[in-house]
């Protein structure tokens, strides 16, 4: 515990070591999720020629952040009780094109056997009474350190465009306000999130119509000799070749 008595030089040394420690740990953890979540974009766009990840944004906490969390929870000010009870030091957020891109990467990043789920909160089923949706997916993922494996927490955030736009603007505008929001506003501001739904679900449809329509209109290749085949395979090789350089 920090709090209760002085801290000697020896004991800050320890401290500044483990707090360096513990913001490599989230710091490499952020990584390790990004490279699996590049793997799936990649692999995705590769089987499927789409790409259901529009971006993905990583943070750190900030340490004022984590003491806020810390104070708001009412945890000891230790460095284990932060580790154990506060998930959200890593963050990652992957914004989708469609609703159902949201449940498909989910689907991906749960199911791989490093991973464990701790924590899934649907937002989306059950948005949140100001209007607010995601899916959180709080998971644990190991970092491989110089003395072995340690397991840390992630909060994995993933949400459309839409969802994206509207919790970015209610967080600018007064998530973190404290006091008593006029009724009126909240209102406004759940109806908007019904606005951005329904863009989301229109979205949705038009992407299926379409997808129907390209799988009908589909050309099949007609090769005539084996000669032409060859060609074809050497062509698409190529371009894979040119695309994969770049
Ligand atoms: P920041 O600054 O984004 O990190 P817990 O994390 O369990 O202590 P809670 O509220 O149960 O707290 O977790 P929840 O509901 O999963 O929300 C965690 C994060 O989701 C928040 O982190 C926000 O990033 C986001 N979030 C949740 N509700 C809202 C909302 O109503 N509006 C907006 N704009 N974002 C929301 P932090 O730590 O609160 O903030």
């Amino acid at each position: 515990m920090l709090n209760d008595h002085k801290i000697d030089r020896e004991q800050l040394k320890k401290f500044r070591h483990e707090v360096t420690r513990c913001m490599l740990l989230y710091k490499f953890a952020l990584a390790e999720i990004t490279t699996k979540v590049n793997i799936l974009q990649e692999e995705f766009q590769l089987i499927h020629e789409y790409n259901p990840i529009e971006h993905v944004n990583t943070r750190v906490k900030s340490p004022e952040s984590i003491l806020k969390k810390v104070q708001k929870k009412k945890l000891p000010l230790s460095i284990p009780s932060i580790q154990e009870n506060i998930h959200d030091i890593s963050g990652i957020r992957i914004i989708c094109s469609f609703v159902s891109d949201i449940y498909r990467i989910a689907d991906m990043i749960q199911s791989q056997e490093d991973i464990e789920v701790i924590e899934v909160k649907d937002y989306i089923e059950n948005p949140k009474p100001n209007g607010y949706q995601s899916l959180h997916i709080i998971i644990k993922i190991p970092v491989f350190m110089t003395y072995g494996e340690e397991y840390v927490f992630v909060e994995m955030q993933i949400r459309t465009i839409a969802m994206d736009f509207w919790a970015s603007l209610e967080h600018k505008i007064y998530y973190k306000y404290n006091k008593k929001v006029p009724s009126h506003l909240t209102n406004e501001l759940k109806e908007a999130a019904e606005v951005a739904a329904n863009l989301d679900r229109k979205m949705e449809k038009l992407n299926n119509e379409v997808t129907l329509l390209k799988e009908a209109d589909v050309d099949e290749e007609t090769i005539e000799n084996p000669s032409d085949t060859l060609n074809l395979l050497y062509n698409e090789i190529k371009k894979i070749e040119l695309r994969y350089r770049q």
